[in-house]
């Protein structure tokens, strides 16, 4: 039986890999960070408790002490790094906890892996954020496109992508980047723009709301499910060779495209209830993406399942269910 390690067990890709990587017989250990509400500090994997193949650990990747002691003890094979402060616009508010664990936090990680677990295989969770406002002449982003963040999420995340580069090269560990391109789902955090307009559009619809506040609503994601994202996640471990990948769905669509198509499902007109708010607007932004994953489809064979508007339609559904039980 194989063994994961999975830090950022407790977030959206988290939780759908553990699902995953639990179907495929794997034993799967993670870190949750405490939370005072302690619901909190779990609830997108309680549903896993029962599994007798499924370990929590308190855990931080500022602690690396801690994390050491772990790491020698279970001796995983594979080790997903997702923990991160993931929200972009929050880290202009908090850019030191942001460097410190999105970049700090994952030298520290390849420092315990050199020394407790050298042969284990190491996923960092890397991000179209990197590239920042760089686009190519077919209006594309792949891994030779020049990363110029424009965040400090996105700086982080950089520095992560190059040490663990670095790490692989130096040291002969079997290291891989996979740089994603947003991707959603019913569990993604409600503060992130899909969600947040998908469940206030279905609150909307059934008479609980009356408006919705976005900022920026003319920049451009290339948006995919998680679930898809993951099982990616697990090929490129699983390849023979440690190396870099990018992982979209080459589909682009606005905000206001999304908003569009969210009221218009449920029969509404966004332009009758969306206001904009230059609280959620950032200091610097990134207009544009679109990524080229021909790469991961071609040598991989991965392929998302999903498309935009079934993504959409899946996270409709969870706020219609929520709301109407
Ligand atoms: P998420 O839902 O925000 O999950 C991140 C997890 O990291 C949470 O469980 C969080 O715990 C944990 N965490 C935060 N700081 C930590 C720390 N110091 N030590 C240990 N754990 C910590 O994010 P996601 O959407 O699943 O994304 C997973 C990873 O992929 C992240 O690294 C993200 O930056 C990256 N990524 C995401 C996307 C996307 O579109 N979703 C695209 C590219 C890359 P708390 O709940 O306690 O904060
Ligand atoms: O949903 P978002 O907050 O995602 P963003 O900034 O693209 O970051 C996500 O994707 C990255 C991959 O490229 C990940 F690395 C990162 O961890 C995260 O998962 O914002 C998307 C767009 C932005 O242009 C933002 O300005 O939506 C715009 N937006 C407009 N109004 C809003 C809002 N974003 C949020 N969160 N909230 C709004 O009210």
């Amino acid at each position: 039986m194989k063994k994961a390690f999975i830090t950022g067990i407790g977030g959206q890709d988290g939780s759908y890999l553990s699902e995953y990587l639990l179907s495929l017989g794997y034993e799967v250990h993670g870190i949750v960070r405490r939370n005072s509400v302690c619901e909190h500090q779990e609830s997108r994997v309680t549903h896993l408790d029962k599994n007798d193949n499924f370990y929590l650990y308190y855990g931080d990747l500022l602690d690396i002490n801690a994390l050491g002691k772990l790491l020698k003890k279970i001796q995983p094979d594979e080790l997903y790094n997702l923990a991160a402060q993931s929200h972009v616009r929050i880290s202009f508010q908090i850019p030191k906890f942001t460097a410190l664990t999105n970049a700090v936090g994952v030298l520290d990680l390849l420092e315990i892996c050199r020394n407790e677990c050298p042969s284990v295989r190491i996923y960092q969770a890397s991000s179209s954020e990197m590239f920042g406002n760089s686009i190519d002449q077919d209006r594309c982003q792949r891994i030779t496109t020049p990363m110029t963040p424009v965040s400090p999420y996105g700086c982080a995340k950089l520095y992560a992508y190059n040490i663990c580069k670095v790490y692989r090269e130096s040291y002969n560990m079997f290291i891989c980047n996979g740089i994603l391109f947003n991707h959603e789902s019913p569990r993604r955090g409600s503060n992130f723009v899909t969600n947040k307009v998908v469940k206030a559009a279905v609150r909307i619809k059934l008479g609980l709301q009356d408006k919705l506040e976005l900022g920026n609503m003319d920049s451009y994601r290339d948006w995919g499910h998680s679930k898809d994202y993951v099982r990616a996640m697990h090929m490129i471990l699983n390849n023979h060779e440690a190396k870099d990948w990018v992982v979209s769905t080459g589909v682009t669509n606005s905000i206001r495209d999304m908003c569009d198509y969210v009221f218009k499902k449920l029969e509404l007109n966004y332009k009758d209830y969306v206001v904009q708010n230059k609280k959620y607007m950032r200091p610097n932004e990134l207009n544009y993406l679109k990524g080229d994953s021909s790469e991961i489809r071609k040598i991989l064979k991965w392929k998302p399942l999903y498309t935009f508007e079934t993504l959409m339609d899946d996270m409709i559904d969870n706020w219609l269910k929520i709301y109407t039980k």
